[in-house]
């Protein structure tokens, strides 16, 4: 009887249509679903053939993905063809691919190493549209952005588009470890598997290059910045090398973080003085060895002399002395490095906030120029909002990188839902006043501001070998983001949220508008139900999953939120005016006149600058201790909305990904609510003032909030 249920079932297995592909994510925003039937003759008309040679991997690379996209949309295969020009033919090349490309004399040369443009011509006397550029690199871009073109529904007709990205470096950076665990990964483990490399090479590991392409990132960091210096062995080399080979024919280059020590980990030295003849040796052969494995090697990112990490500091040496050490190694192969800027020290007892620039500003100059010094958005930690950072625009002699964070560590892992865009458009958008007013961050990034062509970008990945690649459907917005913001770092928050939303889901405008306006609000409740007015760093300890404002029993201060809020019976906040800790110094006089009056600063940093009585007044009217609690409401009640748009949604969205979306969103609005509780149950039982009217009370006593443990929280 179970046999022949059996044999039933694996008939009826047999008989079934294939599945449609599933909608799990799996295809980010390069689902290139059908276009509907009443549009779709329009485009097949502008794309009745692909036209041009493909001599190199990159350019097979472009043509297969127009290939498939443009089948999946218009439902019908594309003849590829070398020469000649029908109707509606898309001409791709390079002028030294393409014949016919050539022979339409295009200016190409603007474009630069990476730009492209796409263009309605005549060839013989027939409409075509071209994408051409001068590298094959250029030509795969272009590709992506016709797709896009067509995945957004923009028209195909007159086109005359030229684009080139603004920034050199584009990078991810992965905090991936060598066992295949993620610091502050949530996506579950490292897309590399280091045990099986370099022989096999899983699938998907070309759909994430193709992805990072199709934005347009441009280099990856394997392995986390608290590095292990065994990628450096041989063994591992053979599989970076692996890696780099995968992702070089999409534009991809790999780098590595390299551990300081090296030389005395995995090299036999007795120091890792960078100044020691045998150290530097030690890095040259190092160097040159990964170039013969990797011979478009990108070159090392380094955290030193942070977090316990060795540093040339052990050494008495300074960070430049340490990054041109390594510098000189790669810079015979055209690498760089990438020096974190993220450094603080328990020993000093300055405001961590000051000291990353106390350590790099007079270093200024003192890099060998393919240094770049990477720059975190703000001045602590990846917090829910943070001011820009006070290095930008303060080395202008010095390449500054921004690196943002697309890991939700602080905001509320993968379940939260928080785009990220606004985030990091406000940083770049913020104004240094360094060399005047619109003396932007973006322009800082960009090189403009001091006139530097070395320009980078950096993301702390959010991809890992779950299905949907970050976790979540809506973390893949981030790395979407990241990369076009780093294309474009003027480009707007706004408009990459549509673009992705219409690639990711559909192009219904019933669906587009709400789910847009749900993206560009989630970052702001994140920022009310567990930071608001400023506060930061008032994570659960170590984990940082959920709330810890009251934790301050860790032997270094700045690691405790205590230290951050500074919260009693008087008031909360941190001064750091002249009158405290003197942080806003480090910024230019307009920005740090402003930011040294609590009228005059905006509240949403508030108390990231002053220290105020609870009942000191806001704009509102309310009062300190009221406002926070509003604040706090308000952010579960933001997300309560976003619950509802979604539901609404269900008629546009498959089943599959509503549910999945559904289902994280009613977790958020439980974890915004324990923010908010424990969080008004804390700073109560200090501020000893009711709440203001109407405000619901805790759910349960502070005692409570405060013994929930979660030791197997993901991320460590
Ligand atoms: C912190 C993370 C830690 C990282 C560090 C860094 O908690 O895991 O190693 O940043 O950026 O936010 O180096």
């Amino acid at each position: 009887m179970r046999l022949l249920l059996l044999c039933l079932l694996l008939l009826a297995g047999l008989l079934a249509p294939a599945r449609a592909a599933a909608e799990d994510g799996y295809r980010l925003w390069l689902r290139y679903g059908p276009v509907e039937p009443a549009r779709r003759a329009r485009y097949a008309a502008a794309a009745t053939a692909l036209v041009g040679e493909a001599p190199s991997p990159t350019l097979r690379a472009a043509r297969d993905e127009l290939a498939r996209g443009l089948e999946a949309m218009l439902g019908r295969p594309l003849p590829v063809e070398v020469g000649g020009a029908r109707a509606g033919a898309i001409l791709f090349g390079t002028p030294a691919s393409s014949p016919a490309v050539a022979r339409l004399n295009l200016p190409v040369g603007r474009l630069g190493d990476e730009g492209y443009l796409i263009r309605s011509v005549r060839v013989d006397g027939r409409p075509a549209t071209v994408i051409a550029a001068n590298s094959d690199r250029g030509v795969l871009y272009g590709a992506f952005a016709l797709l896009r073109r067509i995945q957004t529904r923009q028209t195909l007709e007159r086109l005359d588009l030229a684009d080139a990205p603004k920034v050199k470096l584009r990078l991810l950076n992965h905090w991936d470890n060598l066992d295949r665990t993620v610091e502050r990964g949530y996506a579950g483990q490292s897309l590399w598997d280091w045990h099986k490399l370099p022989e096999w090479q899983e699938p998907r590991l070309r759909d994430y290059a193709r992805a990072n392409a199709s934005v347009g990132v441009n280099g990856t960091v394997l392995n986390n910045v608290n590095s292990n210096a065994q990628v450096l062995t041989p063994p591992y080399l053979a599989k970076v090398a692996a890696l780099a080979d995968l992702f070089r024919p999409y534009g991809i280059r790999v780098y590595l973080s390299a551990r300081f020590n090296a030389p005395m980990e995995i090299g036999g030295l007795t120091t890792a003085d960078p100044l020691d003849p045998a150290v530097r040796g030690w890095w040259r052969d190092k160097a040159a060895e990964i170039y013969t494995r990797v011979p478009d090697f990108g070159g090392f990112l380094v955290k030193a002399n942070s977090e316990g990490q060795p540093g040339p500091q052990d050494y008495g040496r300074s960070h430049a002395d340490g990054a041109n050490m390594l510098a000189e190694a790669v810079a015979p192969r055209g690498g760089v490095v990438m020096w974190r800027a993220f450094v603080y020290s328990n020993e000093k007892p300055d405001d961590r906030a000051k000291q990353a620039y106390d350590e790099f500003r007079p270093l200024d100059g003192r890099f060998h120029p393919n240094v770049v010094v990477q720059v975190k958005n703000g001045p602590i930690d990846f917090q829910p909002r943070e001011p820009f950072h006070p290095l930008f625009g303060a080395m202008p002699r010095t390449p500054l990188a921004l690196e943002v964070q697309l890991t939700k560590e602080y905001l509320g892992f993968a379940t939260h839902l928080a785009y990220l865009g606004p985030m990091w458009e406000e940083v770049l958008r913020a104004d240094t006043f360094r060399a005047g007013a619109g003396s932007t961050v973006a322009k800082v990034v960009d090189g403009s501001l001091h006139g530097r062509t070395l320009t980078a970008m950096a993301g702390v990945a959010n991809v890992g070998t779950d299905r949907n690649w970050t976790g979540s459907q809506f973390d893949q917005a981030n790395w979407y983001a990241f990369g076009r913001l780093a294309w474009d770092p003027h480009g707007s928050a706004r408009a990459i949220a549509e673009e992705w939303a219409r690639q990711t889901w559909d192009n219904d405008p019933r669906l587009v508008a709400p789910v847009v306006d749900t993206m560009m609000t989630s970052r702001e409740a994140v920022v009310d139900y567990m930071t608001p007015l400023g506060l930061h760093h008032l994570m659960a300890t170590d984990h940082h999953y959920g709330p810890g404002p009251w934790v301050d029993d860790l032997p270094r201060a700045d690691w405790n939120p205590t230290y951050y809020h500074r919260a009693g019976a008087a008031g909360i906040g941190f001064d750091r005016t002249t009158r405290g800790s003197g942080a806003l110094s480090q910024y230019a006089p307009e920005v740090a006149q402003r930011l040294s009056d609590p009228r005059t600063t905006p509240e949403e940093l508030l108390l990231w600058f002053h220290h105020l009585p609870w009942d000191h007044r806001l704009a509102s009217g309310r009062t300190l201790w009221n406002e926070l609690v509003v604040r706090y409401s308000r952010g579960v009640a933001k997300v309560r909305d976003m619950r509802r748009t979604w539901a609404g949604l269900r008629p546009h969205v498959d089943a599959e990904r509503h549910t999945e979306v559904g289902v994280f969103l009613a977790v958020q609005e439980k974890e915004a609510r324990w923010w908010r509780d424990a969080s008004i149950a804390y700073f109560g039982s200090l501020s000893k003032r009711p709440l203001p009217a109407g405000q619901t009370p805790p759910a349960h006593p502070l005692a409570y909030y405060r013994s929930l443990r979660f030791p197997h929280a993901p991320g460590q």
